[in-house]
């Protein structure tokens, strides 16, 4: 596919999520002001919008209405910007930029970034359990299994422990493996399994989508750890050579520059393998993982 096309897909899913999250977190004007501010803040600043597009592109492929797409998505980057949040915070990675912008803690202050990471995560699940996502009580319930499971200990947040101790010894290649499935793989696909959960998709459609999410999601980090080696802070919105500056477990750091980028090629073709039943339904899924190991940021 042509790249023009996928970036005007990503801009206009992009803006329909900031849309749906723009209406849905309003400013207060009580105490809790800040809060909603700080919220909007990281929430609404110039991310990529992947894991919404996710959802958006695996929805398509089982023909779910855009809006709930959408809405569904907002969700996933709810969840997504609040993990970021907390993992620029002094405790964690302490970092000062993020998104081309002070992080939150900067921009305001620690405590409200802990309480807007607090609030953007628990927003995702009243999205997802609304009516308006979807009119089928299972469908919710399974939205709200899908992305607690992929948020908590079994993923994001125990990946990110596992990252954290790691910096004190570092890990084999299995369990870098493992800790970057745990950390950024499992919200990528859960991401793509709420646009097949919104389908009702088939046992085997939601395992092929699993296994190209799994895929995708290795591979996107690895696209991350070569953009903290070769990128620039301009491009990238974030500081860069911090891996090897905190004694970070990455594909890079153990495969070394080359290695590593063929191996995240390699594991993008796969991913796009994965998705032989779908056809042309699936060929924005295609050109993401393209994408996913070819971006500057
Ligand atoms: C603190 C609960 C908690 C979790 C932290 C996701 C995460 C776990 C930390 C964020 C830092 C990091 C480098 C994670 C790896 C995943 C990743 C590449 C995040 C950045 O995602 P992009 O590139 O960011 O999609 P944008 O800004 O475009 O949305």
């Amino acid at each position: 596919m042509d790249s023009d096309i996928l970036s005007s897909a990503m801009k206009a899913a992009s803006s329909a999520v900031d849309r749906v999250l723009d209406k849905i977190i309003q400013n207060g004007s009580g105490a809790e002001t800040q809060l909603v501010e700080a919220m909007r803040y990281a929430v609404l600043s110039p991310g990529k919008r992947l894991r919404p597009f996710l959802t958006i592109c695996a929805a398509e492929v089982f023909d779910v209405a855009r809006p709930v797409a959408v809405r569904t998505g907002a969700a996933l980057e709810c969840i997504h910007s609040y993990s970021l949040v907390h993992d620029d915070l002094p405790a964690m990675d302490d970092d000062d930029l993020r998104r081309g912008r002070p992080t939150l803690h900067k921009a305001y202050d620690e405590a409200t970034a802990i309480l807007a990471g607090d609030a953007l995560l628990t927003l995702a699940f009243e999205i997802v359990s609304a009516p308006e996502t979807s009119p089928k009580a299972e469908v919710r319930a399974e939205l709200c299994r899908t992305l607690a499971k992929a948020a908590g200990y079994q993923g994001m947040v125990g990946g990110q422990m596992i990252d954290l101790s790691a910096a004190r010894e570092p890990l084999a290649e299995s369990a870098i493996h493992r800790m970057q499935q745990m950390k950024t793989g499992a919200l990528i696909c859960a991401s793509v399994e709420a646009g097949a959960v919104l389908g009702e998709a088939s046992t085997k459609a939601r395992q092929s989508l699993n296994y190209y999410a799994r895929d995708l999601g290795v591979a996107f980090q690895i696209a991350d750890d070569l953009l903290d080696v070769e990128g620039t802070e301009e491009a990238t919105g974030k500081a860069v050579r911090k891996d090897a500056d905190h004694g970070k477990s990455t594909f890079v750091e153990l495969l070394g520059v080359e290695r590593a980028r063929q191996q995240a090629t390699m594991l993008a073709d796969q991913a796009i393998e994965h998705l032989a039943d779908f056809g042309d339904k699936a060929t924005l899924l295609r050109a993401v993982a393209h994408f996913a190991v070819n971006r500057s940021h």
